[in-house]
């Protein structure tokens, strides 16, 4: 494969871009070589500016469980845009967007719209905060909820890829609000409410871990979390950014029976468009601006666009027969098909899948929780990810970050990649 266009981009980018690109990972840095820049895309394929295609693991890091360019969202767009951008207020379209939602995830009864995912936490916390009256939040090392102060403490996702899990810039002050547990360990969040007692406002977890690869809790982990929450009357959030309507059309609290205080939305909700969500039970979002004193706002929120791409999106996943387990299915056959791989090989891997969420780690213990996650050898991933990309299969460049499968991905996809992790021989 050439890559010349790709190149000379990158080189023209970072002159005016820091690193040439707009987040961190996209800059291949843990794998090495330059990022591939992206003319177009289709389904389950990319399209590179080299004239290159590959097979899409990375889905715009979730967004596009129906595939790329899905018709029905692309026209959505053209027609609200011919309609104009943006107005700053209030649309018709939020309330049936918000309306559709409730509908389909149990146990929330308002919503804020909000431009992304790390928006979305990054407010929840201020509302548990407000709920409560407590400063301190818990979240779990190797959790990534966006780069907002709070959350860039022992964070997953680009920032344990760059071996930086705690960001310069954040206060101590900030930090020292923020308690950090171990993922799928019940005891060290119970130590935490025994030291800090009665200055917890919230547990906040990726009920699926998404961003030190893909780690699913263990039996009773998030049943545990919503018991110690409840005794502590401090609010659980789950940022389903990664697995609300991709694990099932009620996320990961509909697939656990687990129904958090406060659930965070991103990608998928708005169908490839920046959007992200908070929601919770009206006695909650009520202490929200301007019924309550809990500030929150954005000049773009529930931008017409963006509403439109999601709420056609989110129509189009209710009216996909049978999508879950059809994604489910490609999901498990594509992780067993890649443990057969690796086993005849003899190369030590991990594959952790959950629905058409699913990552690989090149180690031999299983991988539960950041520590484990960490023993994973970088170097047979690099190697790894460039023999894939050269077999045109686009998986992100991060060992730390999750696969994500679209519906699109069918048996003659699954065949190519499993066909291209066969040829794999790791140098020694
Ligand atoms: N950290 C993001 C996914 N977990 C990466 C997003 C991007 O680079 O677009």
């Amino acid at each position: 494969m050439k890559y010349e266009r790709s190149s000379h981009l990158f080189k023209q980018a970072q002159e005016s871009i820091p690193g040439g690109v707009n987040s961190p990972v996209r800059a291949f840095k843990s794998v090495g070589g330059h990022p591939i820049f992206l003319k177009s895309a289709k389904g389950a394929y990319l399209h590179d500016e080299d004239g290159n295609t590959y097979i899409d693991y990375i889905n715009s890091w979730g967004p596009q469980i129906l595939g790329h360019a899905l018709p029905e969202v692309i026209d959505a767009i053209k027609t609200t845009a011919e309609r104009g951008t943006s107005f700053g207020t209030p649309t018709e379209l939020e309330t049936s967007i918000a309306e559709l939602i409730l509908g389909m995830v149990p146990g929330i009864e308002q919503i804020r719209m909000v431009n992304s995912g790390t928006e979305a936490c990054m407010s929840a916390i201020r509302l548990a905060r407000g709920y409560t009256g407590a400063d301190k939040i818990i979240k779990f090392t190797g959790c990534y909820h966006g780069h907002s102060d709070a959350f860039l403490i022992e964070a997953g996702s680009g920032a344990i890829t760059f071996g930086s899990p705690t960001s310069p810039g954040v206060t101590k002050n900030t930090a020292k609000d923020t308690l950090v547990a171990d993922f799928n360990n019940l005891q060290s969040v119970e130590l935490l409410f025994e030291q800090y007692a009665g200055q917890i406002a919230s547990v906040i977890i990726e009920p699926v871990a998404g961003n030190m690869g893909c780690i699913p809790p263990e039996d009773g982990f998030l049943q545990g979390l919503r018991e110690i929450c409840s005794a502590h009357n401090s609010l659980l959030i789950f940022d389903e950014v990664m697995t609300g309507f991709r694990l099932s059309k009620g996320g990961a609290a509909s697939l656990f029976n687990v129904t958090p205080d406060i659930t965070c939305f991103g990608k998928i909700i708005g169908g490839g468009l920046p959007v992200g969500a908070f929601a919770a039970k009206k006695e909650i979002m009520q202490y929200l601006a301007p019924v309550g004193a809990v500030y929150q706002a954005g000049t773009l929120s529930g931008n017409p666009l963006a509403m439109s791409a999601g709420y056609t999106l989110l129509n189009a996943l209710n009216e996909t027969p049978d999508v879950y387990s059809k994604l489910n299915a490609r999901g498990t056959s594509m992780a067993h098909e890649l443990r057969e791989v690796f086993t005849r090989k003899s190369i030590s891997h991990q594959i952790n899948q959950i629905g058409s969420m699913l990552s690989v780690h090149f180690c031999h213990d299983s991988v539960r929780d950041f520590e484990s996650a960490k023993k994973g050898d970088n170097k047979v991933f690099k190697q790894f990810f460039h023999h894939m990309l050269k077999s045109g299969i686009y998986l992100p460049p991060s060992a730390y970050e999750s696969w994500f499968l679209c519906s699109e991905i069918n048996t003659e996809e699954q065949l190519k990649t499993i066909e291209a992790a066969n040829s794999f021989v790791p140098l020694t």
